[in-house]
């Protein structure tokens, strides 16, 4: 990376991902000259620390962008829609991990490994991609180069850190309430049922068409990253009593043939995949063994005996990390790599 030094901002520095965000900028080295953790009005004031230094939060407002050059925002949706554009006009470069501008045309949706030629163009927004389509696209992107993808079909075991920090102490709250008492009887709050010793098939709102936004944020956002309108998906979203690491049973039906020997070949060559598949050792990967860790790990590749040109697949990874921090600090890299910081 150039020897240049960035005024870096996180937005949502008190939350999960911007906790993440902040140590996958330490832990890489990232570039930073002036470092700015921010937050709205909820938390700010809070302290974090940043490279062994603490710093107080401050509140996000349309002038602390001023001098900032790079802004990796995670504090929510409606937060992104009022500060990015003020960003953005200050020559902040916002790499936002909300769905807000996700969907937007001229705004570039990237997973560098997959599509990071699209940050060429770019208005000052760049999209990070919901976390369940991110660590999906790593799995799919050489199958779909080699033999193209005809539809998917997508189960997803989400964590309840996709919820928030609120969402993960729930689940141990009723957990421990639960333990004491087993008769006890569970209020949800953050969760919309009881999510302690129990799976709930929905994750944000439901929409005219039946489904979640959560499962449309996949159809959509994956069909949109890939470039191609024309793969059919359909994805039921459900949320399993886990604190890090969404997990996705995948079924793809592919354009052409392919084994399963070339998958695993074409899946450990993919940069920040890796293959754990050996079933005869009892190997597969499960969402405790990703968390903290950049790699998205797949398992049981196996052919679907169902249909022709079918393929199954078990995908993990640790959606703090993979699916939201680390995915904008690579775009940034990215971005400064290729000369468009
Ligand atoms: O729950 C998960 O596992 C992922 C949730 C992501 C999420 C939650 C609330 C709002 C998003 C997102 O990233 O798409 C949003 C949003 O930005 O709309």
């Amino acid at each position: 990376m150039s020897a240049k030094k960035y005024n870096v901002c996180v937005l949502g520095a008190t939350g999960m991902v911007g906790g993440v965000m902040m140590k996958v900028l330490e832990e890489r080295d990232f570039p930073i000259d002036k470092f700015l953790p921010l937050a709205s009005s909820r938390t700010a004031g809070q302290k974090v620390t940043f490279k062994g230094k603490e710093y107080e939060v401050i509140e996000a407002a349309p002038d602390v962008f001023e001098g900032m050059r790079i802004g990796l925002f995670s504090a929510g949706a409606k937060v992104s829609a009022v500060f990015a554009p003020e960003a953005a006009k200050r020559k902040c470069v916002v790499i936002d991990n909300t769905s807000h501008f996700r969907m937007e045309p001229d705004i570039p949706l990237v997973v560098p490994e997959v599509n990071g030629h699209a940050l060429k163009k770019n208005n000052g927004i760049i999209a990070n991609p919901n976390c369940s389509t991110a660590q999906l696209l790593m799995a799919l992107k050489p199958i779909y180069d080699e033999v193209g993808i005809e539809r998917l079909v997508i189960s997803t075991y989400q964590s309840t850190s996709g919820w928030g920090k609120e969402a993960v102490a729930e689940m141990y709250e009723q957990t421990a309430a639960l333990l004491k008492d087993p008769g006890v009887k569970i209020e949800p709050k953050y969760i919309f049922k009881q999510i302690a010793f129990n799976v709930v098939p929905q994750i944000d709102s439901f929409m005219d068409n039946g489904y979640t936004k959560e499962e449309m944020k996949m159809v959509n956002e994956t069909r949109k990253i890939l470039e191609d309108d024309s793969i059919r998906v359909t994805a039921t979203t459900v949320r399993v009593p886990v604190a890090i690491g969404h997990s996705e049973s995948v079924n793809i039906k592919t354009r052409k043939k392919i084994s399963v020997a070339r998958v695993r070949e074409l899946l450990s060559k993919f940069p920040t995949v890796k293959v754990v598949d050996d079933p005869a050792k009892g190997q597969y990967p499960t969402p405790i063994d990703c968390v903290g860790r950049d790699e998205t790990l797949v398992g049981r590749i196996r052919e679907d005996i169902s249909q022709e040109n079918g393929l199954e697949m078990w995908i993990v990874s640790d959606n703090l990390r993979r699916g939201a921090a680390l995915n904008a600090v690579l775009i940034a890299e990215k971005m400064i790599n290729e000369g468009l910081l």
